[in-house]
Parts: C-alpha cells; structure tokens; sequence
C-alpha cells in the first residue's frame, strides 16, 4: 500500500489501512508527513478520553466496560493500548485483548497497541498522531490507555480531551501521587476495584488532594468516581463525569483551546526532533566536538558581531543552520 492508498483507506474507515497507518506511526515512517497531511483536513470529530495509572489497577478492565457503554449508544470506538516502559507492547496486548475479546468481532470497535519503536519524537508525537488516524478513520471515541504515570505517560495523558487517573485501593499516598504530577493530568479520578478493602481511605485521600490543589477560579476540579470495572458497576458515573468533563471544556471554549494548545507543542517537538536528528548527524563527524571545545568555538565560529561568551553551542547550531 502506497501513502495515498493509506490515506484514502483510513478515510472510508478501513481497518486494515488504520492499521498500517498506525503502523507508520509506530516506526516513525518517512511518509508520516505525507500520511498525517491528508488525513488532518477530516479530523476534529472524535472526542478522546486517556486511561492512566499503575500496572494492574484495572484500566484495560474499564475500557473494555467504557465500549460497551458507546457501542451501547450506537457510537463507534477505537482502543490504542501504549506501554510506554517498553519498545514493545506483546505482553500488555496479550492481557488487553482477552479483556476486549467480548468486542474483537465488532467493525465499529478497532483495537490496536502500540508502540514507539522508530518514532523520533517518541510518545510525545507518536500519541497525538495515532489519535488522529483514529479520527481520521471515523471513530467517534477514541480511548487511550497508557500504563503507568510518569513523564512518558504524562505526555501521552495530555493527547487526549478528557483523562482519567486509575487508581486503587491501597494505592501510595497522596504525597507520592502529586510528586508524579497526576494531580495536574488528572480531569476524573476513578477509583476502580473498589470492592477492595480500603476504598473509603484512598477516595478521601484523593479528595483531601484535591482540595489542597491550587486552581483558578472557573478552573476544572476533578471529579472523583468509584467502580468495579470487573463487574460493570459504577460505569455510568465514570462516563457522567467524562460527559460533565466535556461540556465543562466545550461551554468555554477550552476544548478548542487544549487541542491547539496540543497543536503547539507538538510543532515544538517536531522542530526539536528535527533539529536532534541534525545533531545526531553532526555527532558522525568531526564538527561536534570541534563546536563543543570552547576555544574552537569562537575561533572558529563566533557569527557577526557575536560576543563570544554568547556563543553556546545551541547558539552556535542555530547560527550555522
Ligand atoms: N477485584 C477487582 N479486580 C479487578 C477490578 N478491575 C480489574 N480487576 C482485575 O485486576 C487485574 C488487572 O486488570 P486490568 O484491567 O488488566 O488492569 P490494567 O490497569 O489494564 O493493567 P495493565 O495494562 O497491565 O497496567 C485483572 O485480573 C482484573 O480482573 C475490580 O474492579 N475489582
Ligand atoms: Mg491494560
């Protein structure tokens, strides 16, 4: 399949062409540019919700509930199920895809995991752009899930409209969760397995977390919800809260603006992957470590009327390229 093949594909909803689109993604093919440029006059349709937190805590579980509530509705799904921690995703995929079986058989239902094996600008651009093949493919939700919460999981958190923070019982305290900064991704806190001992003290202590977060006045506080993904309870508050969530950003206008806030700093990141794949060029050769000596620097490179103790080597690259 050439790029235009993939693009027109992905555009009448093929899966095998989402797929390979995906696919380049992942390995952050030398056509993406080509594939993302036609897929993004058809996007902005699909609402995106991200699913983080630790390994185990029952995020494939409520996905997997949060489908059937769309499908329920007539409403089409995508699943991108990203492992972060590792190059490939085989493991998690194995234990998502028996917890999605009810679903696999189901056209309006496309699940994928994925990884960043070649993609320069690792998760920070891989995320958004296999959301917007996704969007570009004619699903309506698109629901992310991402293991752990660190920086890498942070980013990919930040791809989506709306995120949830799963938790459960027993679960660190909250000292550790705002030193992760879950606080800052977090829209809705759902705290899942909550037919656990110990539920009441992690939903007070989540509460407690957010009262002590600092927020402007008219800013988003999150909402905290229970559930027992494995047995389909407390579903519908989760998707309350993603639904008050939605008309909360949409009534102000902040969904606009959160995307195109996304928009930014993904053109941040391209720039700087480009700009590293420079360098990494640069490191081959000879002209590095020339620039890196502080005496061959400005010998040899101060630009016009530079001072020399300006010229740092970032300063130094920008000026010669
Ligand atoms: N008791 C109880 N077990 C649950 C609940 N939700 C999920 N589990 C179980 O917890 C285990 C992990 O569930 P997953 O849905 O795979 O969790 P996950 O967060 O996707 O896990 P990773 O993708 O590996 O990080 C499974 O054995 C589930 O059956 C719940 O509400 N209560
Ligand atoms: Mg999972």
């Amino acid at each position: 399949m050439d790029v235009e093949e993939v693009v027109s594909g992905v555009l009448e909803g093929d899966r095998r062409a989402t797929a390979r689109a995906i696919s380049m993604v992942e390995d952050g093919a030398d056509d993406l540019p080509e594939l993302i440029e036609g897929l993004f006059p058809k996007t902005g349709n699909a609402y995106s919700v991200g699913l983080t937190g630790s390994p185990g805590v029952g995020k494939s579980s409520l996905a997997a509930e949060l489908v059937k509530v769309v499908r329920s509705r007539d409403r089409s799904v995508a699943v991108l199920a990203i492992d972060p921690t590792s190059p490939f995703t085989g493991g998690a995929l194995l234990g998502d895809r028996l917890r999605m079986q009810t679903h696999a058989t189901d056209p309006e239902v496309f699940i994928r995991s994925m990884a960043t094996r070649g993609h320069l600008g690792g998760l920070a651009l891989a995320a958004p752009e296999a959301v917007r093949v996704l969007d570009a493919s004619g699903a309506d939700i698109i629901l992310i899930e991402t293991v752990g919460v660190g920086q890498a999981e942070v980013e990919v958190a930040t791809a989506a409209d709306t995120t949830l923070v799963v938790v459960a019982p027993g679960w660190g305290d909250a000292v550790q969760a705002s030193k992760a900064g879950i606080l800052e991704i977090a829209d809705v806190f759902v705290v899942n397995k909550a037919d656990r001992d110990g539920v009441e003290a992690t939903y007070r202590d989540i509460q407690g977390m957010i009262a002590l977060g600092e927020r402007g006045p008219g800013e988003w506080r999150p909402q905290v919800v229970r559930s027992v993904a494995v047995r389909g309870e407390g579903i519908e508050g989760v998707i309350a809260a993603i639904a008050k969530h939605r008309a909360w950003l949409e009534e102000r206008g902040e969904l606009q603006r959160r995307r195109e806030r996304r928009a930014a700093v993904e053109v941040e990141e391209i720039a700087l992957g480009a700009l590293r794949a420079k360098i990494g060029s640069l490191r081959e050769g000879t002209a590095l470590p020339m620039l890196a000596a502080p005496a061959g620097l400005v010998v040899v490179l101060a630009p016009n009327g530079v001072a020399p103790e300006r010229c740092t080597p970032v300063f130094m690259y920008a000026s010669l390229s």
